[in-house]
């Protein structure tokens, strides 16, 4: 319980490294943390928001420390980023490293190798069919931005197909690609055009029984009627949606549309920004059924912390663009990409994949033991290090489908007042999700699920 997050220094200081106990030294959030919220109502624009108003000052393995000095364990990873653990030395050490050495060059005017190197990984890592090329970009919304440019110019074709629940970014065109309006897209319009929305395999709300052939079938039937075949471009999916409500679809659904992307011209986009780099257990969501996507989008977990992301693929779809068509003053930034090398070696070394796999192990137990305890959770879902429960309103004490997004804010809050960072997701906000640091120790987890345990049994009626 008292172990430490990694036995070298991440700092190149010599100060103690944080250890990986929960502890509270003042109420959540304390008076240091809520006189630097009230600088911040005053400074910061009202439109960006935030889940808990505790001010961090400095993170490791999966603990933050707060400003009063609270020690809290972080059950989100800053929304599936750090999966290496924060602070994680092998990406401490090489951005100080590249910091000293040059912070920019903009790989359009004079290239540098780390740009080259993480995408040799990235085409090494990536579950497509023959030769795959990569390019970089800063955030997942530009990354989607880009796969989509690339599938317009590798088909000559329009159109976008993107599903019920998606999240895909907050750009403009990523916004017409995200399904929520509250509070992604609200008063934001006009979206972009040409962007179709297909029903999405969500086991918990289909009709019982619906396979995810016929979920896939569904999804095609609206395509073709509605886009036509010969005009879909891409087909947009997350393997396991996040902002959505972790909706992981029925077996069988992505074989299904990918086969049909493959008949019908159309590549098969995976939007892996928030499952890829060994978070649901596998590098890559979609290696779980053997899917072969056209085009990935990748962000979050591949540096560690630093905002990198890219679009790896098919070489031939990745090279139908012209020379000077992709790219950005950022994007593979040089700093950034010291920080992923740094985590794609963390992500080997440690065995992340296998990591993810032991907190599902350690977790879904857990999860499932409340469920029988409580109607109110309605679903437990999800893979890896990436798990949810779907809170419900119940009838006579069985679970209705009815969403209960108040319960699972109760159950939140009591778990940011204990000190422990929860998220909510979901279309109707009653998901809780659980997204820790694949390095996270298991007794640290054993004890952030305790929290949850006391948070749920209170918040929810038996
Ligand atoms: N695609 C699948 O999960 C980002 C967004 C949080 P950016 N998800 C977290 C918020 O409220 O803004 C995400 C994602 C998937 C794309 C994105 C977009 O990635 O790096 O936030 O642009």
């Amino acid at each position: 319980m008292t172990t430490t997050a990694d036995p070298r220094s991440s700092t190149g200081t010599s100060r103690e490294p944080l250890e990986q106990v929960r502890r509270l030294v003042t109420e959540v959030p304390g008076p240091r943390s809520r006189a630097l919220q009230e600088r911040r109502l005053a400074a910061v624009s009202r439109g960006v928001g935030s889940t808990l108003p505790v001010f961090v000052e400095r993170g490791e393995g999966a603990v933050l420390l707060d400003a009063d000095g609270n020690q809290l364990i972080d059950l989100g990873a800053g929304i599936a980023v750090v999966n290496v653990g924060h602070a994680q030395p092998r990406v401490v050490d090489r951005v100080q490293q590249q910091v000293a050495d040059f912070t920019h060059t903009c790989f359009m005017v004079t290239p540098y190798e780390e740009y080259v190197a993480v995408c040799e990984a990235l085409v090494r890592l990536a579950p497509v069919d023959g030769p795959a090329k990569a390019a970089l970009f800063n955030t997942g919304s530009e990354a989607v931005e880009n796969a989509v440019k690339i599938a317009r110019h590798a088909t000559g074709r329009d159109a976008v197909v993107v599903f019920d629940h998606a999240y895909h970014g907050r750009t403009n065109l990523t916004m017409a690609m995200t399904a929520k309006a509250m509070p992604y897209k609200k008063g934001f319009g006009p979206f972009a055009g040409e962007v179709y929305r297909a029903p999405m395999s969500y086991p918990f709300r289909d009709p019982e029984g619906m396979t995810g052939e016929q979920a896939a079938a569904r999804a095609i039937a609206v395509i073709e009627a509605q886009v036509g075949a010969d005009q879909v471009a891409c087909v947009v999916i997350e393997p396991v949606q996040g902002e959505g409500g972790f909706v992981e679809p029925a077996p069988g659904f992505l074989p299904a549309l990918a086969a049909w992307c493959r008949e019908n011209g159309a590549l098969f986009v995976a939007d892996e920004v928030q499952t890829g780099f060994a978070r649901t257990g596998d590098v890559f969501a979609c290696e779980r059924e053997g899917v072969r996507p056209d085009l990935v989008t990748i962000a979050k977990g591949v540096a560690g912390g630093l905002p990198l992301a890219g679009v790896v693929g098919r070489a031939d779809a990745m090279d139908a663009v012209h020379t000077g068509g992709l790219g950005g003053t950022y994007g593979g930034n040089p700093v950034a990409c010291a920080a992923a090398l740094g985590a794609l070696e963390a992500m080997a070394d440690l065995d992340l994949v296998g990591a993810a796999r032991s907190i599902e192990e350690r977790m879904v137990p857990r999860l499932l033991a409340l469920k029988a305890q409580r109607p109110g959770i309605g679903d437990v879902r999800g893979r890896g290090a990436m798990l949810a429960i779907e809170v419900v309103q119940t009838e006579g004490g069985v679970a209705t489908l009815a969403p209960d997004a108040a319960g699972a804010a109760a159950i939140s809050a009591a778990c940011h007042a204990a000190g422990v960072v929860t998220l909510t997701c979901g279309t109707y906000g009653n998901v809780l999700r659980f997204l820790p640091p694949l390095t996270i120790e298991p007794a640290l987890l054993d004890d952030a699920l305790d929290v949850l345990e006391t948070a749920v049994l209170s918040a929810l009626a038996g």
